[in-house]
């Protein structure tokens, strides 16, 4: 089994740089320099034809999107290592629905709210009322995901998984740029730090 991980530190690579080190499976890692441009030569484009990170190649074969890398990298590593649920089992059900709600659902409203209030995206497409339904919908989000960890140490169940991993990757940068205080979602805060304390995520988290 041979892994390459095409990586950019502080972007979507992140999760799986954190996914990889939790797994501690073994691969070749190439840094990928997206200032530079180096994404979008053809022999990344190859790899990966929208030109992003993360990108991985398993045994020869190219996988993109992130979403179906941590899914890829659970079934062959994680069932084992207890951080992914076994085929079949009710929790590996569960399991999906809250990683695709992670990026699908969260992470599109995080988005949607970024790119109607940061300075990264030009003046004329920013919208005050789109940035207020984002951000509206952002708070309801968060509160089904405290609903969810009501009682619940992590959001398959009893222990960590590669699903925990994922969504609290994308809040830990999330909640501080958008500035969003979540001390009144109590259950939501105690998994985060939880989840991002983690030594795994210390290290990939702070990679710069
Ligand atoms: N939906 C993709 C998004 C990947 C993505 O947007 N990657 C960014 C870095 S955070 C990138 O590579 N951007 C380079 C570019 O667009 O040129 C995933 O989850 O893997």
């Amino acid at each position: 089994m041979s892994i390459t991980f095409y990586y950019t530190p502080q972007s979507n690579a992140t999760r799986i740089r954190w996914t990889l080190a939790e797994l501690g499976v073994p691969c070749e890692t190439v840094r990928v320099d997206l200032r530079a441009g180096e994404q979008k030569k053809p022999e990344f484009l190859a790899l990966n034809p929208n030109g992003k990170v993360p990108t991985l190649v398993i045994d020869g074969t190219p996988i993109f999107e992130s979403v179906a890398i941590q899914i890829a990298l659970g079934e062959r590593y994680g069932v084992e290592k207890g951080l992914w649920p076994a085929p079949g089992s009710p929790e590996r059900l569960t399991a999906l629905s809250w990683l695709v709600w992670g990026q699908v659902t969260l992470a599109a409203t995080l988005f949607r709210y970024m790119a109607n209030t940061s300075e990264y995206f030009p003046e004329e497409q920013r919208s005050a009322k789109q940035a207020e339904i984002a951000l509206g919908e952002l708070h309801n989000l968060l509160r089904i995901l405290d609903a969810r960890l009501d009682g619940r140490p992590y959001i398959a169940g009893e222990t960590f998984t590669l699903v925990d991993l994922d969504l609290a990757a994308v809040l830990g940068w999330g909640l501080s740029w958008a500035k969003i205080d979540v001390s009144n979602l109590p259950n939501l805060q105690g998994w985060l730090g939880r989840t991002t304390g983690r030594p795994a995520a210390k290290t990939a988290l702070a990679e710069s």
